[in-house]
């Protein structure tokens, strides 16, 4: 492996890339080699914690099976390494011929979550649509602009992140932070030592859990019978900031009458939680409104009725008056930074970005194509054909939904670019696999918008015949002739310095920086000064139906199709994808230290489903749901651990891979999200007794 570090000993700090989180830390450099890398204690965020997958970033990128030239898949299956350049006047060729052939449109840039947000993203953004293509696609198809359009129909904002430091309730929904968001975990416990209460509100048993004042284990999908109860006794009550609501609500009259349906025998009804518990929850905000904080976990996003959830959990917030004060939900604020995108140049939405019409606003809020109908369209099942796509950082055959069609869509291509470091499960399929540079090989602008801070991660190596993201996407453009007109940066850091330049960020106060640097100062109550960013300029607690087709104007409260146990013994609804600590997504499955503590998928059943269809651990059973099948080894939980009913898989594992199960075509009609939460599946034994 040939790399060269940018200094040859000492510390480098920079910020981890390995999640969103951007916990500060610092690279211990030792003879042109990184030996360590410990958490920065004087970072704001992580404060010189740093996770199980952070601790792996140099496992990772000194890992033998990295990939450090191009490869071309020849006839025979296998793939040869090529010398960098033949790999992109090939890569090109082909995109110029697919081009002339049936139109640009049927090339797409796909970026995954190891890259996700800003800066890289906006590297494939601006690459497709200078080709002539409007589709781009992400794990944004699966992850988080859910919970934007939500945000966004409600409150034209989205908050990042809830004050949980200063908060006096904390309301955590379908999420497991110590595991996933370790940085907010830490506010919230900091909230916790300041008297704050913690709520989980799960199906399972978590780690989070553990920290809760109150454990809410709801039958997954009734969510939001639990919000609109709660909104309702705050109503009912008279709890709610009515001068708040008065003055910067509209919809109130007609939130409140649907509110009045969700009295606490329906909810608990619905939920399957006790009365008690709803009251004990209902109380304990109504007596600490304002202060108010909430997170909304992916599983809300995971269902079909997910964004009508999010948006009334966005109103309860709003209602308690918890709006952009301490300890509520801030607005948070970005720097009035240049954007690489050419939306406003080249907005290309006349050539029918894929998805856009079906859930306009996917593409409305967050300019994103839908990938799961990108594989439609591959397989010539949509208004025109897709024949090429550019994949970087992601693995879609591990991590979209029915993962058998995924892996029939991307082999049917003409043209299949994969850009990883390592040769993954869905690399296999691609004519080219042209190797990635990590987080620490790349120097790029970061926002944490709740701290109103700037910063910029430093590239602290290089290695021998690997391109970063801009380097690759600015050869594919000169080779297409667009190169000079588009990509007239020299490299990255004249990119950074074109993307702050006039916006008052220093440069040299960012290079210098290891914690950032403030953009503006810290503002709150915005709203006393501004309209919010939605139609009417006030928070939308009923939003107008022409801009949000077919969907009622009220988040309304859908019952799910199904519920636990309600349909037989061998029937399951299947949670897919918690997270664990070591694993993120399909990634770090090859870390050795990782691999001795979860060497296999498991399902995960409750010990009185167990007992009752006669499974022992460790047993083979088989899964089958409408999609696909799938056999795996079973894990009992205690019965106290999870509801019954309920089974649990994590995601990405070549090995065992949960999304042969998963349907592609059950989605929440307003996101196009997929149900990853609620599958019905049915359970099989392999063994005879
Ligand atoms: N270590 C690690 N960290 C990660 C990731 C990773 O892969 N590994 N992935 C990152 C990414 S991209 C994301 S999106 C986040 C996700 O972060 P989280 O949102 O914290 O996701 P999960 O850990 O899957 O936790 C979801 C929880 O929802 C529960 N649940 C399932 N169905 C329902 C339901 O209907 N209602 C309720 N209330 N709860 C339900 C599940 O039991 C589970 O405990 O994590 C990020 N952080
Ligand atoms: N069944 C089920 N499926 C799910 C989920 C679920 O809960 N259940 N969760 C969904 C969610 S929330 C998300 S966000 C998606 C994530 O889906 P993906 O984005 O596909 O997730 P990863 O497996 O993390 O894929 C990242 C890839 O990038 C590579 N990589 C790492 N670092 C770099 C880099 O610096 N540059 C480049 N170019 N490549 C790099 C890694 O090796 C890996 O192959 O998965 C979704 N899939
Ligand atoms: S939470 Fe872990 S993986 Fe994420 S940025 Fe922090 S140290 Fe890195
Ligand atoms: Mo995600």
């Amino acid at each position: 492996m040939n790399s060269r570090t940018l200094v040859s000993d000492g510390i480098v700090s920079t910020l981890c890339r390995q999640c969103d989180m951007h916990c500060g830390i610092n690279v211990q450099v030792e003879n042109g080699r990184l030996t360590k890398i410990t958490g920065d204690k004087g970072h704001p965020i992580g404060r010189g914690k740093i996770c199980p997958k952070g601790t792996a970033a140099l496992e990772m990128i000194y890992h033998r099976d990295r990939i450090l030239s191009p490869l071309k898949r020849m006839p025979n299956g296998q793939f040869k390494p090529i010398p960098y350049d033949q790999a992109i006047a090939e890569i090109t060729d082909k995109m110029s011929e697919i081009k002339a052939a049936v139109g640009a449109r049927s090339i797409g840039a796909w970026t995954g979550e190891a890259i996700g947000f800003l800066q890289q993203e906006e590297y494939a953004r601006r690459f497709i649509h200078a080709l002539g293509s409007p589709n781009y696609f992400s794990s944004e198809s699966v992850c988080y602009a859910a919970r934007h359009i939500a945000y966004y129909l409600v409150q034209g904002y989205y908050p990042a992140c809830d004050d949980y430091a200063n908060s006096s309730v904390i309301l955590i929904w379908g999420a497991n932070l110590e595991i996933t968001h370790p940085p907010f975990m830490r506010e919230v416990l900091q909230g916790k030592q300041k008297g704050a209460k913690i709520v989980v509100i799960d199906p399972r048993k978590t780690r989070t859990e553990r920290h809760a004042d109150l454990a809410v284990r709801i039958i997954p999908g009734t969510d939001g019978a639990l919000v609109w109860g709660l909104i309702s006794h705050l109503i009912r009550n008279g709890k709610h900031d009515a001068e708040f609501v008065r003055q910067y609500t509209v919809g109130f009259d007609d939130f409140k009458a649907y509110a009045e349906k969700f009295d606490l025998a329906v909810v608990s009804r619905e939920t399957g939680v006790p009365t008690d518990t709803i009251r004990q929850l209902a109380d304990l905000i109504a007596r600490n409104v304002p202060r108010i904080s909430q997170y909304v976990g992916i599983s809300l996003e995971h269902q079909v009725n997910g964004v009508n959830v999010i948006r009334a959990i966005v109103s309860l917030g709003n209602i308690c008056g918890s709006t952009d004060i301490p300890g509520g939900s801030p607005w948070p604020e970005y720097p009035d930074v240049r954007r690489l995108t050419l939306y406003d140049h080249l907005p290309l939405d006349d050539l029918q970005p894929i998805g856009a019409d079906r859930f306009p606003l996917l593409y409305q809020f967050r300019k994103q194509c839908s990938s799961l109908m990108a594989m439609d369209y591959m397989l010539g099942q949509g208004d025109y054909p897709l024949r090429g796509c550019i994949i970087t950082g992601a693995n879609p055959v591990l991590t979209n939904p029915n993962a058998a069609k995924v892996k029939q869509a991307l082999s049917s291509l003409d043209l299949l670019v994969v850009k990883d470091l390592f040769v993954t499960e869905t690399a296999r399929l691609a004519h080219y696999i042209i190797p990635a540079a990590s987080f620490l090989e790349r120097s790029e602008l970061h926002y944490y918008p709740r701290k109103y801070l700037a910063a910029l991660t430093r590239k602290v190596i290089e290695f021998e015949g690997v391109r970063n993201e801009y380097d690759f996407w600015k050869d594919l453009a000169d080779a297409l002739g667009f190169g000079e007109r588009y990509f007239p940066w020299p490299d990255e850091t004249a990119v950074n310095q074109w993307i702050i330049e006039g916006s008052g960020i220093d440069f040299q106060a960012l290079e210098k920086s290891t914690c950032g640097v403030e953009y503006a100062p810290v503002r709150r109550r915005k709203f006393e000064t501004t309209p919010f960013p939605t139609p009417s300029g006030k928070i939308e607690l009923t939003t107008d139906v022409t801009t949000f087709r077919g969907s009622p104007s009220i988040p309304e409260y859908l019952p799910p199709r199904h519920r636990p146990g309600q349909e037989g013994t061998s029937v399951f609804l299947l949670a897919t994808g918690a997270r664990s600590p070591f694993y993120y997504h399909s990634r770090y499955r090859n870390i050795e230290r990782f691999q001795k503590r979860k060497p296999e998928p498991v399902v995960k059943i409750n010990a009185l489903d167990a007992e009752r269809l006669r499974i022992s651990n460790g047993e083979k059973v088989r899964i089958i749901s409408k999609t696909g099948e799938l056999v795996i080894s079973v894990k009992i939980l205690k019965a106290d651990e999870v509801l019954p009913g309920i089974l649990q898989i994590g995601h990405g594992w070549d090995q065992g891979n949960v999304n042969l199960l998963t349907d592609d075509a059950d989605m929440d009609p307003i996101s196009g999200y997929p149900n990853l939460k609620h599958v019905v599946v049915r359970v099989e034994k392999t063994q005879c007794e």
